[in-house]
This record gives structure tokens, C-alpha cells and sequence, in this order.
């Protein structure tokens, strides 16, 4: 009865998300490709219209009105991300543009003050590019070395390497919360234990796991939390880099500008406090209030719900997808949400993602932005399903028939 419940306070939401009623090539759009970005519940395109309709003005700066009105609601919509992840200061929460930008904030930064020649970056082999090459750029240009988990067949980290893996030249360990391809969420907690026993610091990419997971950045004690709002029903172009007040007292800032500065003279600048530091320039302010909507939204359901409601689907889903003769799965760990990497027998993945877009399913195809997996399954890619809260079985079983047809016309 409570599942029923919730199944259908899930649908009631989706009425939320107007996008989803349309037909796209005059088939009812199922939208499958919430890992590159969700939709956007209608109270986040009211707020940023809003915001544009009546407050639009930079913050921070003037004494008029609608300055200070933009300031008070950028300055609380970074208490509601401190209290959505459970940050200790709000001082600790600095706007980005995204994932990519608060880890290239950190790879630059940190990098440029701790590390040296001979130095070691701890990453793993199913991280997305974004948390592979900022820290290959400056490993480069500081003479350090980046070190590598790997994951296993089923794609689960082989973290009984850690004790060999992390050594007394390693820095830090950079490490995604959830796998954008596999789905695998990995043992973090265990991961920032370890290499704080030895002194280490730990960033986590949580760009899948925080409108999938309950994050609490200071139960896992992690160093930094870098992720998106458009993967969790915020806008795109806003992101948030949480960083332990310790660590981002002792990094220098990463881009220089208005607002980052507490006096310029052409001598010396000295910079601003946090979070100002690592803020330089105009934000996207309609966007971060965007963001504090998207929070309110998923607050108002609950993560946990979600994340319930989300793995029943997964389940569904696998279940029948099971049946499919010659499929394949890429990760298939016992910890995983609800994102389904698969190929169909030899079928290249752009050909089946091309036909199932003809049937109004939109799933992602390719490498995923994570080409060290592709090179690790000897696969060009995969197609990618990932589903979030307004996502139904009716559409895994239209999406199962989708498939089976797909198979039919290319085989
Ligand atoms: N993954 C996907 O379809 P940005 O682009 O900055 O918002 O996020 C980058 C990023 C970083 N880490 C992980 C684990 C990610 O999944 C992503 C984005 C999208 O899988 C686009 S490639």
C-alpha cells in the first residue's frame, strides 16, 4: 500500500513537468536521458521568469532595491544548499557553472598550491572526463602523476587496491559518487576513511548522486563535493564546488575578477573572504535561485522517496530487459541507481539510440564522456537509459517494445 502510495504521488509530479507531453516524431516523448540532464519542474521556470520579471540586478554591489532583494535571495539560496548537503558553514558552498567547473576549480587551485614534482592524483577508471583530464592538466604542469582504481567485470571498484594504490607521494583522491555509465555507487565513505587515515584529502564528483542519494558532505567527512543543478530539475549553467573551510582558506583563488578582491591597487591584490574567493565575476543569479527551487522541489518529495521510487524502476527494468536475447550490460554492481548501459548483440549503439528516437525514446549513445570504460569493455559505446521521479513502468514497457523492434529492423 505505501509503495502504491508513492508510485502515485511520483505520477502526480510528473504533471509538473509540462516537456513531457509532447510527441516527439508524433510518438508521446519518453524521456530516458535524466544522467546528461533532467527536466525542469514548473515552479524552477517560475522562479528564474520571475526573478527576471521583478528583481533582474547584480548582486552584491549596488545599494538600490533590487540589488539587495537579488543579494538576499542568492545569498539564501546558498543556505539551502549548505542544508541540503549538510555543509557545516555557507561559506563552505561556492556557485559554478557546473560539475566540470568545480572540479577544474580544484584540480587548478589545489594543485598549484600542494602539488609537486613526483606528486600522485588517485582517481579511478570509471570516471567521467571532467574528473580525469583537469587533473592530467596539471599533474603535467606540476611534474605529478595520476594513479588509477580499477573496477571489476560486474564494474565495481577493486578497492582492496586502495592500501597499494594510495602511497606516500599521493596528494589527493578524486573519485565519483555514482558512475554516469555504470550506475555503480561506490563505497565513498570507506574510500575518504582510508586515505584520511593517512593524511589524504578526498573530492567526490557527486554530479549523479545528488538528486539519487541523500548527501550529507559532513557525515562522509569528504574534503570537496563538486555538482550540477541540471542533473538534479535545476537550470543549466549553475553548479556548486562544496569545499571544508580549512582547505579553501589555504587555496589560492582559481579566477581573478570583480568581487574575488578585498583591494587591487597595480602593486598587489589582496582577496576577498569566503565564499567570494572563488566567485569571480557576475553570477547566475536567476539560475542559483533556480537551484534553491529545484531543492524546495526534491525537499517537498524527499531524496529517500525518490531514490525508492527510482530503483523500483530499475528493477522493472532489468528484469524485462533480461529477457532480450544477446543483450549486454555494463555495470551490473549490487550497489547501482537506476542508470542501464547495454548494448544489443553486435547492433552499434547509435543505430538502435537512432531508431528508438524514431519512436519517441530518447536515450543517450556514444562513450559517455568516460572513454577509459569504453576502452576497458573493448566497445565503441553504449546506449544509456536513466530514469528520474517522473519517469513510469508503462514507459519501460513501451521502451522494452521499442527495443525488441529496433533488434527486429537491424538484425
Ligand atoms: N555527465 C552524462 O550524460 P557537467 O557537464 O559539468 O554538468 O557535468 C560533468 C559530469 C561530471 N561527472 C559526472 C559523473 C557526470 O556524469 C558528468 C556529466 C553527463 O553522463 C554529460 S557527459
Amino acid at each position: 500500500m505505501k509503495k502504491l502510495l508513492q508510485i502515485q504521488q511520483m505520477i502526480y509530479n510528473r504533471s509538473d513537468f509540462k516537456i513531457l507531453d509532447q510527441k516527439v516524431n508524433n510518438k508521446p516523448l519518453i524521456y530516458f536521458d535524466n544522467g546528461a540532464t533532467t527536466q525542469k519542474p514548473q515552479v524552477v521556470i517560475d522562479a528564474i521568469t520571475h526573478y527576471y520579471e521583478t528583481i533582474n540586478s547584480n548582486i552584491h554591489r549596488g545599494v538600490h532595491s533590487l540589488s539587495q532583494i537579488a543579494t538576499e535571495q542568492f545569498e539564501a539560496a546558498r543556505r539551502s544548499v549548505q542544508n541540503y548537503i549538510n555543509a557545516k558553514h555557507t561559506h563552505e558552498v561556492i556557485f559554478t557553472r557546473g560539475t566540470t567547473e568545480s572540479i577544474n576549480l580544484i584540480a587548478s587551485s589545489f594543485g598549484r598550491e600542494f602539488l609537486n614534482p613526483g606528486d600522485e592524483v588517485l582517481i579511478s577508471e570509471m570516471e567521467h572526463h571532467a574528473n580525469i583530464v583537469p587533473w592530467q592538466m596539471i599533474c603535467e604542469q606540476k611534474g605529478a602523476k595520476l594513479r588509477v582504481i580499477p573496477f571489476d567485470e560486474n564494474g565495481v571498484l577493486q578497492i582492496e587496491l586502495l592500501d597499494q594504490l594510495i602511497t606516500s607521494k599521493t596528494k589527493i583522491v578524486a573519485i565519483t559518487h555514482i558512475s554516469n555509465v555504470l550506475g555503480t555507487i561506490n563505497p565513498i565513505k570507506l574510500i575518504i576513511d582510508k586515505a584520511h587515515s593517512k593524511g589524504i584529502p578526498v573530492m567526490i564528483d557527486g554530479a549523479q548522486a545528488v538528486s539519487h542519494e541523500k548527501v550529507d558532505v559532513q557525515a562522509l567527512d569528504c574534503d570537496f563535493y563538486c555538482f550540477s543543478g541540471h542533473k538534479m530539475y535545476a537550470p543549466m549553467g549553475i553548479g556548486v564546488m562544496y569545499g571544508k573551510e580549512e582547505w579553501l582558506n589555504k587555496m589560492p583563488p582559481y579566477q581573478g575578477g570583480g568581487e574575488m578582491i578585498s583591494q587591487v591597487t597595480f602593486e598587489k591584490t589582496t582577496y576577498n573572504e569566503l565564499p567570494f574567493k572563488f566567485e569571480a565575476g557576475t553570477p547566475s543569479v536567476g539560475d542559483v535561485i533556480g537551484l534553491q527551487k529545484a531543492i524546495e522541489y526534491i525537499q517537498s518529495i524527499g531524496v529517500e522517496k525518490i531514490a525508492e521510487y527510482e530503483h523500483q524502476l530499475l528493477h522493472y527494468a532489468m528484469q524485462k530487459l533480461e529477457q532480450i536475447p544477446g543483450i549486454q550490460f555494463y555495470g551490473v554492481s549490487p550497489q547501482k541507481v537506476a542508470v542501464i548501459s547495454f548494448n544489443l548483440g553486435t547492433l552499434h549503439p547509435y543505430d538502435v539510440g537512432f531508431l528508438l528516437d524514431q519512436m519517441g525514446i530518447a536515450v543517450r549513445t556514444g562513450h559517455h564522456c568516460a572513454q577509459p570504460i569504453m576502452q576497458k569493455f573493448q566497445i565503441p559505446g553504449t546506449i544509456r537509459a536513466s530514469f528520474a521521479l517522473y519517469n513510469t513502468k508503462e514507459e519501460i514497457d513501451f521502451f522494452i517494445e521499442a527495443l525488441h523492434k529496433a533488434k527486429m529492423m537491424l538484425e
